[in-house]
């Protein structure tokens, strides 16, 4: 067993125990108790998960590529991507580990952007993505269509630093937070779901926190 499969089994023993991640930082109650999920507790830090690697991705050399079932692929250079209509939009975010973020501000392209421009083909049904540390994950379409979901580069008026996946990550809100890859770096469209990372691992491929929907 490498040690990456130790943290594999050390995370998905925090999401069974239902505990989250330095249980100093908790709050003993929400403010709001109805925005939190079933089984989530509010944080007031933003706890930091990944495979143990975090890729270093020079600006210059970042590079996002969009592709599989569509009219238009294409290739973003960070110039090319920081010129794409600005987006911002507020949200919480929700980590199967059981914590919880309120308020979070998030900044870049908007996902409905990214659609209008590649024109998924309707075979499209699924969308892939695969990040600069090899993690992937997978979503509906649909569930990508939506007014909330973006490729991210600045959180709460900062760019978003190393650690949470910067330069770019996905933002799906109202899926739990594996569903959201740091570091993207390939977004395929497809007829076909192929599940991800932790959706092989005994995640559940949908992840709606407010089913408490975890596990599949
Ligand atoms: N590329 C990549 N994206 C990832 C992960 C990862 O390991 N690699 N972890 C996922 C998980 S399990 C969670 S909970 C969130 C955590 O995001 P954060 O570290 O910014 O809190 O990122 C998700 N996206
Ligand atoms: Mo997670």
């Amino acid at each position: 067993m490498d040690s990456n499969d130790r943290l594999i089994q050390k995370k998905q023993a925090w999401a069974r125990e239902k505990r989250g991640l330095g249980g100093r930082e908790v709050e003993d109650e929400a403010p709001e108790p109805d925005r939190l999920p079933p089984g989530q507790h509010l944080v007031n830090n933003w706890p930091v998960l990944d495979l143990g690697y975090k890729p270093e991705i020079p600006l210059e050399e970042w590079r996002l590529t969009v592709g599989g079932f569509v009219a238009q692929p294409l290739t973003w250079t960070w110039q090319e991507f920081l010129a794409q209509p600005p987006f911002r939009s507020v949200s919480d975010f929700h980590c199967v580990t059981t914590w919880s973020t309120f308020d979070n501000e998030w900044e870049g392209v908007s996902f409905k952007h990214l659609i209008g421009l590649v024109k998924p083909l309707s075979l499209a049904k699924f969308v892939l993505f695969k990040s600069y540390d090899d993690y992937t994950t997978n979503l509906p379409l649909e569930a990508c269509d939506d007014d909330d979901v973006l490729l991210c580069h600045s959180w709460n008026g900062k760019p978003l630093t190393k650690e949470h996946g910067g330069p770019v990550r996905m933002i799906v809100p109202k899926r739990y937070a594996w569903k959201g890859a740091k570091w993207v770096k390939e977004i395929t469209f497809s007829d076909r779901d192929e599940k991800g990372f932790w959706e092989v691992r005994g995640y559940s491929n949908s992840a709606f926190p407010w089913k408490n929907d975890r596990y599949s």
